[in-house]
């Protein structure tokens, strides 16, 4: 058996190991503060919980299975989490809540900075227990590699001093909107708090999204945790369900970023980014007009690549514009149907975490700005 190496700075430095999810007993968790937040008034999930039909998470695998054999094919080693019965309560002395989420997507709950593999102190309620899903990875990484840092943030406590009461009741898209803008979140600041799915890895610098799942005590733990690194924090106004940064803003190879049209980086957000050389193009309009049934996301997962190395990517495979434009930006585009997996957590991106990508922590952004709300917490 080949032994591990746990490292990976980045999104796209040439990738040598990858986790990829699974969709086995995924559940449609019932109501809770944080949820609430994110399925979207007119959605078709509003309402409903339980386990996914078993007809969707048999074709969601064969899509995943898919995706596992493109990485093998390519010389990506895969492993696989190990799902639990999610159709269990989470009882803790805090709250309780019906069922667990799923495994789908280890790109929320893992965080790799490095040599480290981090499981992230999660907002929802029923995503408390998920990490374990990775825990005998873990123990093998640990193993096998005398440098892997096994690391968890503080559990947290997730009660109800977590959430702003009655946050969402009744509001409008416009009131979403504004409220996001201005920095005001469901989850409150009571304790650290943040989705990995929400860090976006850069070498030294570590770009934060301030959402619906991560607050800025979450960035401020992370900074004294990666003390050689910037943890800067960073909001898309424009976005009324601010949740995980991987189809907003996604770098695709040292010096270029893409961002989605509709949730532009504000203009003094940019300088840093400006001050370094880095281009910030435009995402491409998603080629769907809708997401799939029961899908917390949204049509931009077609942002929601994979990227192997500088000059190839995985993209969605009826998501023409996105390959085109790739493909006009140098890449050679790898497509792949994956739209039966959406509903279980995301896209390509999401449904991945990294164990091994070439490359080292180089530091992009030598040139700091001046603080703003990129400041550096
Ligand atoms: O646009 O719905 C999806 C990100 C999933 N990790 C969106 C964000």
């Amino acid at each position: 058996m080949q032994s591990t190496v746990v490292s990976s700075w980045n999104d796209f430095d040439p990738l040598r190991h990858a986790i990829v999810g699974r969709a086995d007993f995924t559940c449609i968790p019932p109501s809770e503060p944080a949820t609430e937040a994110k399925v979207p008034e007119d959605s078709d999930m509003r309402g409903m919980w339980g386990p996914r039909p078993l007809a969707t998470v048999e074709r969601a695998n064969a899509q995943l299975d898919n995706l596992v054999n493109l990485l093998k094919s390519r010389g990506v080693r895969v492993d696989r989490p190990e799902p639990i019965q999610w159709n269990q309560a989470v009882i803790t002395p805090d709250f309780t809540t019906g069922s667990m989420f799923g495994c789908m997507p280890p790109r929320d709950v893992l965080l790799t900075v490095g040599k480290e593999i981090l499981s992230a102190p999660m907002s929802f309620r029923c995503r408390y227990w998920e990490f374990l899903a990775y825990h005998t990875l873990m123990q093998r990484y640990f193993d096998e590699d005398p440098g892997f840092r096994w690391e968890q943030a503080p559990r947290p406590r997730l009660a109800d001093d977590s959430y702003q009461a009655g946050y969402f009741d009744e509001i409008t898209i416009e009131e979403r909107l504004k409220r996001t803008a201005a920095l005001d979140f469901v989850t409150t600041e009571h304790e650290p708090l943040f989705d990995a799915a929400d860090i976006l890895r850069i070498g030294k610098d570590l770009f934060c999204q301030h959402g619906l799942t991560t607050n800025r005590r979450g960035m401020e733990w992370l900074q004294r945790h990666f003390p050689d690194h910037r943890v800067h924090s960073v909001n898309f106004p424009g976005d009324p369900y601010p949740i995980h940064i991987d189809a907003t803003f996604v770098p695709l190879r040292p010096g270029l970023i893409m961002n989605n049209p509709n949730r532009k980086l504000p203009d003094e957000q940019r300088e840093i980014f400006k001050a370094n050389d880095w281009e910030i193009v435009d995402a491409a309009q998603p080629s769907n007009d809708a997401p799939p049934p029961l899908c917390y996301s949204s049509v931009w997962l077609s942002m929601n690549v994979l990227i192997l190395d500088h000059k190839t990517v995985i993209v969605e495979e009826s998501e023409h514009q996105q390959a085109e434009q790739l493909d006009g930006l140098g890449f050679e585009v790898l497509p792949l149907a994956f739209r039966d997996a959406y509903p279980f957590g995301g896209g390509l991106h999401c449904a991945t975490a990294d164990v091994l990508r070439e490359g080292t922590c180089d530091d992009y952004f030598s040139q700091q700005v001046a603080a703003h709300e990129s400041e550096h917490i």
